[in-house]
C-alpha cells in the first residue's frame, strides 16, 4: 500500500494522524504542505484546503478522525480504539469533543469568518481561553480506570487530548496538573514516547536552551 501523509508546520490535527501511523508502525511519505499552497496547488489534493489529507494508493481522505478509523480497520497492530463497544463509543465521544467542539471554532478560516478583523494575539487569547475552559469540562470523563484517558490502554483519546493540550502550552497557557500527569504518563511508555510526532525537535530545543 502506498501512503502519503499532507500535513502542515503546528497542525494540530495532522500530528493525530502522525501520531497514529508512527505508533501503528506504518510505512509513509510525509508531505508538508507551506502556508502559501493551502490556498493554492493543494486545494487539489483537498479541496477544503485543511491538513491533514492521507493519500492511499490513488485514493484522498480528509478528516483526522476518519482518516484514524481508516488506519485502525486496515493495519490491525497496536489498536487505538478498544474492542469493547462501550469503550470505544468513550473514546470516539472524547475525540469528537475535541474535534468538533475545541478544535473546530479555533480554526482559521473560521474565526477569520466570524471576526475578519481579528488580529494574531486576539486570536491566540481566544483560543487560549476556550481550550482551558474545555478541557476543564472534559477532565471528569477522563482517568476513571487508568492512567490512559479511557480504559486501561492507549487509545486514539490519548492522542487527541495530549495534542490538544500541548498545542495550548505553545500558546501559553499555564500548566493544568492532571492534563501534564497524563502527558508524562504517556511519555513513560517507550512506544508511546517514540511516536510521539514533535517531541525529538523538543528535546533537542530544551537541550539546547540549557
Ligand atoms: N476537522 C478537521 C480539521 C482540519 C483543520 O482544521 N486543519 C487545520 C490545521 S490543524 C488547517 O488545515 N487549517 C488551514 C488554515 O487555517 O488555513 C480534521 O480533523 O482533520
Amino acid at each position: 500500500m502506498d501512503i502519503t501523509l499532507y500535513t502542515a508546520k503546528g497542525s494540530n490535527s495532522s500530528e493525530r494522524v502522525e501520531w497514529a501511523l508512527d505508533y501503528k508502525g506504518i510505512m509513509y511519505r510525509r508531505i508538508e504542505v507551506e502556508d502559501a499552497e493551502l490556498k493554492s496547488a493543494y486545494l487539489r489534493i483537498n479541496h477544503f484546503g485543511y491538513v491533514p489529507s492521507l493519500k492511499i494508493d490513488s485514493e484522498i481522505i480528509t478528516e483526522s478522525m476518519a482518516i484514524i478509523e481508516l488506519l485502525e480497520e486496515i493495519f490491525l497492530q497496536h489498536p487505538l480504539l478498544p474492542g469493547d463497544s462501550i469503550a470505544r463509543a468513550k473514546v470516539r465521544q472524547v475525540c469528537e469533543y475535541i474535534n468538533t467542539t475545541i478544535h473546530s471554532p479555533q480554526n482559521r478560516t473560521v474565526l477569520k469568518f466570524f471576526n475578519p478583523l481579528i488580529n494574531s494575539q486576539e486570536v491566540k487569547t481566544l483560543r487560549c481561553a476556550w481550550i482551558v475552559q474545555c478541557l476543564q469540562k472534559l477532565e471528569p470523563l477522563l482517568w476513571k480506570e487508568s492512567a490512559f484517558a479511557i480504559t486501561n490502554q492507549f487509545s486514539a483519546a490519548d492522542i487527541f487530548i495530549a495534542t490538544m493540550y500541548k498545542k495550548a502550552l505553545q500558546f501559553g497557557v499555564e500548566n493544568i496538573e492532571n492534563f501534564d500527569k497524563h502527558l508524562a504518563y504517556l511519555r513513560s511508555q517507550e512506544q508511546i514516547r517514540t511516536t510521539e510526532p514533535g517531541l525529538a525537535d523538543e528535546t533537542i530545543e530544551a537541550a539546547g536552551a540549557q
